[in-house]
């Protein structure tokens, strides 16, 4: 299987005016997944913006995500839902959103992916690898566990490398053996986001065949 570049829409950068532009670009240029993400904002807005986003990605065969809001991905019939350490346990998610849907975990610690994966997660967010403007003041992890738990973790469900990954960071990531990657700020304040996308998953696909 091609390793994955999971890309968020996070209204931290981009306008809700402007959701269908940057979703249709993030889509162009070979997102593999899409996950909104609005902090701070309100859940009917939430709400109305995943129905502007969803058809998009869906168009596209592309699983929407939404982060934080089990009850707003279930009302709005969403591929899954992402739940921080701090959103509670997986079983009443799953109870509400049915079978079939993908809901993953973020994880800062080995010992927190491996919980992840026995509770049942579909897949786990890794990091932050590095600090990050997406989660200011958040130190980052490092390297030194990432291939331990792509290896262990990542052969049962995929591990997605997050935090301050950028396409100028991203050959030193996969050489410390990411393999699935979550990429925010550095596409979503390119020029040309279509054209960055492009560009991470291009290196992520050669990464892949010349490990
Ligand atoms: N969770 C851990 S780090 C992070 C999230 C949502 C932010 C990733 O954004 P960026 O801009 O790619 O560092
Ligand atoms: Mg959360």
């Amino acid at each position: 299987m091609f390793p994955k570049l999971y890309t968020i829409l996070d209204l931290g950068y981009v306008a809700a005016d402007n959701a269908e532009s940057a979703t249709a670009a993030l889509l162009a240029g070979g997102a593999d997944l899409l996950q909104l993400r609005a902090k701070g904002h309100p859940p009917e807005e939430i709400e109305a913006l995943a129905r502007r986003v969803l058809p998009l990605c869906r168009a596209a065969g592309i699983p929407f995500i939404v982060n934080d809001h089990p009850a707003i991905a279930a009302a709005v019939g969403a591929d899954g839902v992402h739940l921080g350490q701090d959103d509670g346990p997986l079983a009443p998610v799953r109870e509400l959103l049915g079978p079939g849907k993908i809901i993953g975990r973020s994880t800062h610690a080995p010992a927190q992916a491996r919980a992840a994966l026995e509770e049942g997660f579909d897949y786990i967010g890794f990091g932050p690898l590095f600090p990050t403007p997406t989660k200011l003041g958040r130190p980052g992890i490092g390297l030194a566990d990432l291939a331990a738990v792509q290896d262990g973790v990542g052969s049962r469900i995929p591990v997605f490398a997050i935090g301050g990954i950028r396409r100028d960071n991203l050959g030193t990531v996969l050489a410390a053996g990411a393999r699935n990657v979550v990429i925010v700020s550095d596409l979503l304040t390119a020029p040309d986001i279509a054209a960055a996308t492009r560009e991470a998953k291009a290196r992520l696909i050669a990464a892949s065949a010349n490990p």
